[in-house]
């Protein structure tokens, strides 16, 4: 680890995760530390209200280390009523981009539209409230899986004609939910 530089610990199972948030703070000043346990996710409509109960679950804990962030992260498709939205790990479990597509068949145009959305939850101290900080992108759910980067739904949400799997780290964290929450982190804590 190199000296001077702040270390925040990040909270998730998610190795995709860490590669782009550590991408994102190069030249921030901070260290991401990645702790790789599981917390309990609350089945709530909204992912902003998800995120602050589980960090003030986890800050909670004894020995909980601090300052941490989580996030949490959800494909809303506007054809599906938002769906998968807050359900999003589970139904890329159970029927993955396939069955999205399937879900879509026979819908064009603006039926297409999807919105992914990040809520990053930060805790200074175990003390502290969580601050929410969230990142917003507008794009498409695909006619069919296109790239082989990135993970999760990313070879069916297209950004101005392109998957996000099929666009490098960099370029998906200039446009991407997560990257858009995440600057708006390093805003505050900067
Ligand atoms: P943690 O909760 O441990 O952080 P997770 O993979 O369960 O990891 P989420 O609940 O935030 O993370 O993710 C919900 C689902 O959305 C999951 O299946 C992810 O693979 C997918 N996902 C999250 N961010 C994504 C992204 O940037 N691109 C594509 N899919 C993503």
């Amino acid at each position: 680890m190199k000296t001077g530089l702040r270390t925040i610990y990040f909270v998730t199972r998610n190795p995709h995760k860490v590669k782009e948030i550590r991408e994102l703070a190069i030249d921030s000043g901070i260290s991401i530390q990645h702790l790789n346990y599981e917390y309990p996710e609350l089945q709530l409509d909204e992912i902003e209200e998800v995120v602050k109960a589980s960090a003030n679950y986890i800050r909670r804990e004894k020995g909980a280390k601090t300052p941490f962030f989580i996030e949490d992260s959800g494909l809303f498709i506007h054809a599906l009523n938002g769906f998968p939205g807050p359900f999003s790990a589970f139904v890329f479990r159970t029927i993955g981009n396939e069955g999205i597509l399937s879900l879509m068949a026979g819908k064009s145009g603006e039926e297409r539209r999807a919105t992914f959305k990040t809520a990053i939850a930060f805790c200074q101290s175990a003390s502290a409230e969580p601050r929410i900080f969230l990142g917003v992108v507008e794009g498409r759910i695909a006619d069919s899986a296109r790239g082989e980067g990135g993970f999760g739904f990313d070879p069916i949400f297209e950004y101005r004609g392109t998957t996000f799997a099929e666009m490098s780290t960099e370029e998906k964290n200039r446009v991407s939910h997560r990257g858009r929450a995440f600057r708006e982190f390093l805003n505050h804590i900067s």
